[in-house]
Order: C-alpha cells, then sequence, then structure tokens
C-alpha cells in the first residue's frame, strides 16, 4: 500500500489466488513471465472456484488469450482506466463504506477525482469502450473477494507510481485489502528481488528501508558494531555549494533530507544523506549533458548482476563507458556490456559463480524466504559474489568493520560484538534479521529458514501453514515475522487473526493526524486478542507505557530503543507480544501522499504521447531540478513539440518465455537461443503495409532522440495498427552496426541482436526514475 511498505510488497501469496472470485491481470503477462505460479494459481481459481480471469492490456498477450475478458487499453493510461472504476463504483454505491470510514484517510479527494472521469471520457482517454468498462467494474466491484496483480506494464511509466497507488486504492475502497482472495499481487521479477529490494540495492534508502538521514546511519551503525563518526568519514567532503545554487526541493522528489552543503561546517560529508545515481541515469554523470549534483565526475563502473544492456539509452550509456577510466564487470557470463564499449582496454570482467554454488537466502515475490543449499562448489576460478565483495574490501582497507556485523549479537538486551569469527552465510542472514526490524524481520533467524527448508513436506502449499515440525508457522516466514516466535504474515493488513498468529492493522507511519484528522483507525477495529482496542499508533519508547499500559523498569528503559523500528533490545517486541498489539500501529490507510507532486494519482500523458490534445489537456509533470543526482525533463520534453508527426507508432515491450533480462543467459543455450533466433517486433499486417514492408523483412524503427534499430518485422495481430510491441533481451548490435568480433573467444552466445533500449523513448518515473519502457514512440521504415 501507498501508506506502508512502499510500492511493490505483495499484500498476499501466489496460492492465494485460490481463494479470488475475479482475478485482473493489469500491465502483467503471466503467461510468459516468471512466476508462471501466478498464471497457474488463476487457473485453478477458474476451474475449482469458477473464477473469471480478465486482462488489462495494450496487446494481446497469452495471457489475453486464457482470459474470460479482454480489455484493450492504450499504454501509459491505466490511472483513467481505473478513475473510470472508481467513477461507476461511487455511482453505484459498490464500496465499502466500513472500510472507508473506519480504516482510510482522504478517500473522498479520490471521489471527487473520479467524477470527471465518465465512461466516455474514459473511452477517449484509454481507447476501451464504455461498454467494456462497465461490464468489467460491474465484475470486479461486486464478486468479493477479488484480486489484480501487476507488473512491468504498470511500473514503467513516467506515471509508474501513480500507477502503483491508484491499483492499492482500488482495493481499498473495494475493501478487497487484507483478505483472503483479495490484495494487491505484485509480480516481482527476478528471483529475489523482493529480497534485494529489502537490502535496498537502491541509491535512494539503506537496507530495511530506513531512508538515508543519519537516524538511518546510526542505527545501521549500531547494528554493525561500527562508529558512526568514523563511518562519516568515508564519504567525501561535500562541494563548496550554496544552497541558492542547488534550489530548494523540488516538490515530488520523496526527498527525505535534503542535501546543500552547510556552510559553518567546511568539513561536512553529507552526501551520505543525498540519493546516490540511478541505474536509469548514471551516464548522465559521466557525459554530463543535464545539470548533475556531485563531488566530481563519475569514472568507475562496477557491475555485478544486472544486464545493463538491459536498460535504456544505450547510446548514451555507450558513450559514457568510452569515458570512464574503467569499468569492472563480475558475472557468470560475459555481460555484453563489455563489448558495448570501442575502448580497448580498461574493462575488467572477474568471474563470479552462479546460484547453484552458493549458500543463502532469497526471499520471493510475496516476503516469503527460501534457504538454499550449495549444490556444487564455485567452478574453475569463479568465487561467490560475497568473496568479491571481502576481496575489494580487503583491497580497500576496511574488510575489518565490513564484516563485523556479522559477529555482533544481542546479550541480556544489549548489541555487542560476540565472537571473532563469522560463519557464511548463517551469520549474515542473522545480522540481516537483528538489523531491518523495519520489515519485522527480527524472525527471520538462520536457523528457522533452514528448518523451513528441511521440512518443505509439512507446509499447506494452498495457505502456506505448516504443521508438524513447523505447526503453525507459514512458509518461509514471510515478513513481517516479529520475533522469533512468530509464525510470519501471509495477508498483509489482516485484522481479523489475533497478533500472535500474523494479524496487524494498517501502518501508523505519517503521524498522529493530518488536516486535523486522526490518522489511527476508528476504535472498532481491534485484533483478536488485543489488550488496546481501536486504532493506536506504532510503538515508541516514549508512548509504549502509555498504549500498552505497563510500566518499564529503569533496565528496560535504558536498554530500549527509539521505537519499534529502531529498537535492538527487543523489549518493544515482547511487551507488544504480551499485549497482542502490533509495533507498527493500528492506522488508517492513506489514499494521498502529501509529499509527492501529485498528492492523490492524476492522469498525465506519457512524456511522448500520439495524442497532442490529450498532451494538452493531461501534462506531465514540471521538470525536475534534482531527484537523486541528475536535473530530469518531464514538461519541456513532452511539450517541444507535437512527436507524434515525425513518430506516429506507439512501442512497449514484450516478453518471451525462452529469454530474460539482457538474455546472455539464455542465448548462450542452443535450445534456448533456436526459439528466437533473431531480434524481432511484432507489427499489424495493416501498419506494415503502409510502410511497404512485408513479414520477415527487416526494418529500422527511429526513436525521438535520433536512435535507431534495424529488426525483423513479424506480422502479428496481437498489436493494433497504432502499435508495436519487441522484446527487449537482445544485444550484440548497435544501430546496424554488427559487433561480434569484440566478444572474447568463445564468450559469444548462440545469437544476439539489437536492443530494443537503443530506441527507449526518454522519459523517468518522477519518484523512482524507473525508465518509461512501456509508453513511447517510434517510426518504422523498410531497411
Ligand atoms: N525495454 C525494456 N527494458 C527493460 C525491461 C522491459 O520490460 N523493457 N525490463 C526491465 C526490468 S524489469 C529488469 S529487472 C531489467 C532486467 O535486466 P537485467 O538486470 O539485465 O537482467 P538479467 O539479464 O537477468 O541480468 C542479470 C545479470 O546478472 C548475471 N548473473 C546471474 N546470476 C548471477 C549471480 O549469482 N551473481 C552475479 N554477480 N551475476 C549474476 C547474469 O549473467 C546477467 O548478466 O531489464 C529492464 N529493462
Ligand atoms: N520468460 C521471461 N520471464 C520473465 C522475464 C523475462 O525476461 N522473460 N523477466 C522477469 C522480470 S525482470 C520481470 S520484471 C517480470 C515482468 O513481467 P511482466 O510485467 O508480466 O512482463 P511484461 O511483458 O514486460 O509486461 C506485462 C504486460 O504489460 C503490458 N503493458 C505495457 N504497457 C502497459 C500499460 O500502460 N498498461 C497496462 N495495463 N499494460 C501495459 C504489456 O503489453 C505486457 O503484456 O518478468 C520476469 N519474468
Ligand atoms: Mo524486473
Amino acid at each position: 500500500m501507498a501508506n506502508t511498505w512502499g510500492y511493490g510488497a505483495m499484500t498476499n501469496h501466489v496460492a492465494d489466488m485460490i481463494n479470488s472470485k475475479v482475478i485482473l491481470f493489469i500491465g502483467a503477462n503471466s503467461a510468459v513471465a516468471n512466476p508462471v505460479g501466478a498464471m497457474k494459481r488463476a487457473l485453478q481459481a477458474r476451474d475449482r472456484n469458477n473464477a473469471k480471469i480478465v486482462v488489462v492490456d495494450p496487446v494481446y498477450t497469452r495471457t489475453a488469450a486464457k482470459a474470460d475478458m479482454f480489455i484493450r487499453i492504450r499504454p501509459g493510461t491505466d490511472i483513467a482506466f481505473i478513475y473510470g472504476m472508481l467513477h461507476l463504483i461511487f455511482k453505484n454505491g459498490w464500496e465499502d463504506k466500513d472500510v472507508i470510514a473506519k480504516q482510510s484517510y482522504a478517500v473522498d479527494e479520490i471521489r471527487q477525482e473520479a467524477k470527471h472521469w465518465t465512461p466516455e471520457e474514459v473511452s477517449r482517454v484509454t481507447g476501451c469502450s464504455t461498454q467494456e468498462l462497465e461490464e468489467f467494474t460491474k465484475l470486479f466491484a461486486t464478486s468479493k473477494p477479488s484480486t489484480l496483480c501487476w507488473a512491468l506494464g504498470i511500473t514503467q511509466h513516467s506515471v509508474g507510481s501513480s500507477n502503483t497507488r491508484i491499483l492499492a486504492i482500488l482495493q481499498l475502497v473495494l475493501g478487497n485489502m487484507g483478505k483472503p482472495g483479495g490484495g494487491t499481487n505484485i509480480l516481482r521479477g527476478h528471483d529475489n528481488v523482493q529480497g534485494a529490494t529489502d537490502m535496498n540495492c537502491l541509491a535512494d534508502s539503506l537496507s530495511g528501508y530506513y531512508g538515508l538521514g543519519d537516524g538511518a546511519y546510526k542505527h545501521h551503525c549500531k547494528g554493525w558494531g561500527v562508529n558512526f563518526d568514523d563511518f562519516v568519514k568515508r564519504f567525501a567532503v561535500s562541494v563548496k555549494e550554496p544552497r541558492e545554487k542547488l534550489g530548494e526541493p523540488v516538490k515530488g522528489t520523496n526527498f527525505r533530507e535534503y542535501f546543500y552543503h552547510d556552510p559553518k561546517n567546511p568539513e561536512d560529508r553529507n552526501w551520505r544523506n543525498e540519493k546516490g545515481w540511478s541505474l536509469s541515469k548514471w551516464w548522465q554523470g559521466v557525459l554530463k549533458e543535464e545539470e548533475t549534483f556531485s563531488s566530481g565526475n563519475l569514472r568507475v563502473l562496477w557491475v555485478q548482476g544486472t544486464g545493463i544492456t538491459s536498460m535504456a539509452h544505450q547510446v548514451k550509456i555507450k558513450e559514457a563507458i568510452d569515458k570512464l577510466d574503467m569499468l569492472v564487470v563480475a558475472e557468470p557470463f560475459l555481460n555484453e556490456v563489455a563489448i558495448l564499449s570501442d575502448r580497448k582496454d580498461g574493462i575488467y570482467v572477474l568471474p563470479a559463480c552462479t546460484q547453484f554454488e552458493s549458500e543463502g537466502y532469497c526471499s520471493a515475490t510475496n516476503r516469503s524466504a527460501q534457504w538454499r543449499t550449495q549444490v556444487i562448489k564455485p567452478l574453475y576460478e569463479s568465487k561467490e559474489d560475497q568473496e568479491i565483495m571481502f576481496l575489494f574490501a580487503k583491497k580497500f582497507g576496511f574488510y575489518d568493520e565490513y564484516v563485523k556485523g556479522m559477529k555482533m549479537g544481542i546479550v541480556d538486551g544489549e548489541i555487542k560484538q560476540v565472537k571473532d569469527d563469522f560463519k557464511w552465510p548463517e551469520d549474515a542472514t542473522d545480522e540481516i534479521a537483528r538489523n531491518t526490524q523495519s520489515i519485522g524481520n527480527n524472525g527471520r533467524t538462520a536457523a528457522r529458514l533452514k528448518k523451513h527448508q528441511e521440512n518443505w513436506q509439512f507446509f499447506d502449499p494452498l495457505t502456506l501453514k505448516g504443521r508438524g515440525p513447523v505447526e503453525g508457522e507459514y512458509y518461509g516466514l514471510p515478513w513481517p515475522c516479529w520475533d522469533e516466535k512468530h509464525p510470519g504474515t501471509p495477508i498483509l493488513y489482516d485484522i481479523t487473526k489475533p497478533y500472535v498468529e500474523g494479524g496487524m492493522g494498517f501502518r501508523n507511519r505519517f503521524g498522529l493526524e493530518h488536516d486535523g484528522v486522526s490518522q489511527l483507525a476508528d476504535e472498532s477495529i481491534t485484533l483478536p486478542g488485543s489488550k488496546v482496542k481501536g486504532g493506536h499508533p506504532q510503538i515508541t519508547k516514549e508512548n509504549i507505557e502509555k498504549v500498552l499500559g505497563i510500566t518499564l523498569s529503569e533496565e528496560e528503559k535504558a536498554k530500549m530503543g527509539s521505537s519499534w523500528s529502531m529498537d535492538y533490545s527487543g523489549i518493544i517486541a515482547k511487551k507488544c507480544r504480551e499485549a497482542g498489539v502490533c509495533p507498527c500501529g493500528n492506522a488508517r490507510a492513506r489514499v494521498k501522499v502529501w509529499e509527492f507532486a501529485d498528492q492523490i494519482p492524476k492522469h498525465r500523458e506519457p512524456i511522448h504521447s500520439p495524442d497532442w490534445d490529450l498532451v494538452k489537456k493531461y501534462p506531465t509533470f514540471e521538470d525536475q531540478k534534482r531527484n537523486f543526482r541528475v536535473a530530469t525533463k518531464f514538461i519541456s520534453e513532452q511539450q517541444e513539440k507535437d512527436w507524434s508527426k515525425e513518430f506516429p507508432t506507439i512501442i512497449s515491450s514484450l516478453r518471451v518465455v525462452n529469454l530474460s533480462g539482457a538474455g546472455m543467459i539464455e542465448r548462450t543455450s542452443k535450445y534456448l537461443a533456436a526459439i528466437t533466433p533473431e531480434m524481432f517486433a511484432h507489427v499489424n499486417p495493416e501498419l506494415a503495409a503502409k510502410h511497404n514492408i512485408k513479414d520477415g523483412d527487416m526494418m529500422w524503427i527511429h526513436a525521438p532522440q535520433g536512435t535507431k534499430i534495424k529488426v525483423k518485422c513479424i506480422y502479428s495481430y496481437s498489436v493494433t495498427p497504432d502499435r508495436i510491441c519487441l522484446p527487449y533481451n537482445f544485444a550484440g548490435i548497435l544501430q546496424g552496426v554488427d559487433l561480434s568480433d569484440r566478444y572474447p573467444e568463445g564468450a559469444k552466445p548462440y545469437t544476439i541482436g539489437e536492443s530494443s533500449n537503443t530506441i527507449t523513448n526518454y522519459g523517468f518515473d518522477i519518484n523512482t526514475q524507473i525508465s518509461e519502457f512501456n509508453a513511447g514512440l517510434c517510426r518504422l521504415e523498410k531497411a
């Protein structure tokens, strides 16, 4: 939910769809894209419960082929579509009035905005018919519970974060949150995307979503056993730039703490409080074409576990790599970023081993953790990822500090070093459990996760619930798993269960009141067995005695951290367990994010839209002076001219079953490569005919930024004549130039091709900076 754990956490779990009456796939093609378990469970729900499957997508996908209903919309218009649903829901009184009154905040503002979205206006903007909208809304709103699944068709837009919010709001308004068969089922792409997010392999937060403020650094330093003041010295001294030059924080950038140089303190090192470079726009730090903010040029790129050829703006990325001092790739395969550039030296490829040669846990899309055992020792000279990082830390002289967190433990409510050496990966797992209290990770210890792995047969695959040796626990201890006795939380925000069985209300994260309205749940909302009746705040050291009605000893007070998410002592969790109270509060879900540019989601046309009238009516955001470390264009790019005159055709991404990500892993497999022997795009025959392109012809696709790719045209009626779709899993050919001679001997995959990301249009989400992969314009030309 927008108000709780960011945008991405799946509230329920894949098998839970068996309880749904209607399953909406919106911007997810689960018949093709992993995890295909979602598709399997949806089909089972139809077989066993007569559930209806509906697909809302710009393309007739394989998932659509299995659906009871398919609604085609134009890319980037989901917000309009969902407001159209909300318009009809409010008009017909289908909303859950109880949830709105007792557990939500500011739904009236949504109701107001929804008034504008009549079926006619929705049809005009999205391209679906008013009948489709009406028929589907009635089905979805009146069959309870219903669920929805989304993935990249929703997030990869300049309005991606608003897209995710409006879907959560729809489920809230319908009373589908916190219910079996309901919720928002967000399908994460790679194995362990949820785990990587929890560890914040991101430029804008520390592990556990603590942000970048000094409170976050101090919290982690404590857990790592590292002195904060010494730690800070690892950051460069800040640039001497006054606040006037850097400007005020841009509204909508989600800044927690805004960087500026403090003239009174010339030695400040507050780059630590500033978001880093994002994966989408790091190259700006080398090319400096748009305004950037840093203490120098980016000179080295270290790539470990991401493809880079799968990122937008390949030509810019190539230019940036040419200019770097050094590129390092730590990989089991030859990452094709290594052959993208013209440079003859300064590229280092370090052999990392695969997951089968290492051990540890992954977090699945539903927040469950899975322990995995090493199958074989690393082959040849390859090393496990952490080993590469350890060697790096040794070389740079901070190895002892780097591994110290794994030697820590809690003794009698206090965190301290408890041993001289560490055991990988068990001690790393326990460190994560200790330090990331913010997602309720304390109960996810190595011992418990290994026990789950050893007892798979005792878990019910539909409810995730364990029996026998794992009685009452949920498979993989989906977080929050508040302490070592907690069973995990299979369904977030389920208020029908007691706290000790995984129950919880909405999280109290944004204060006690806003505009004079209480942010706590109504007094009638109480977890079974809770000592505290009705809504209550998140538990802090300051309020714990009052809220729980207890008296702490002086010793307890001395050991306790400032709040549940900062408390290493475990005392807050213990007291909450005794009272049956969830430490993160029992609040209202806010539908309005007052620190965002759009407080409630608003439809805004893509940066490159096919409809100039709609661009004028629903313009995008103001340009961002500064987010992450760069300026980003929004309205100036969108309204520079009517791009659709020269580039009339919409592009959108397609995933294929046999390839994934940058595609190197599969294109080095003879049999998988043979399924898609070359890069292609799906084109409606009517559109192709206009350009005199025959089925199987090669064609150029030109993008507004002046780049082009040469690919095979495949006729397909899955797309309408106004749009094409194409996979993104190829590399090795750049703007028609074959780069084959650059692969080291024996490293070239069976197939190479143009990366669709050479023509991905300019455009980034205002909060997350994800590229607008799924909406953009192009022009076809026979090659
Ligand atoms: N046009 C377009 N572009 C897109 C998308 C789209 O829909 N359209 N989707 C976007 C999305 S959602 C994503 S997630 C990205 C995916 O893009 P990538 O992140 O590029 O995905 P992968 O190809 O899986 O890249 C992972 C790399 O890690 C390597 N690897 C595998 N296992 C290990 C390991 O254990 N250790 C190390 N060190 N390396 C390992 C693999 O060899 C591979 O080169 O692409 C994005 N790009
Ligand atoms: N076989 C295979 N499986 C994969 C991957 C792979 O490359 N190959 N990649 C993995 C990764 S990293 C990820 S993130 C997931 C992604 O999984 P998905 O998101 O399911 O995959 P996509 O095909 O990129 O996008 C889903 C659908 O969104 C539609 N779409 C595009 N724009 C819009 C829009 O504006 N609105 C709506 N409603 N729909 C839109 C597309 O037409 C597409 O059918 O898949 C994962 N699984
Ligand atoms: Mo992904």
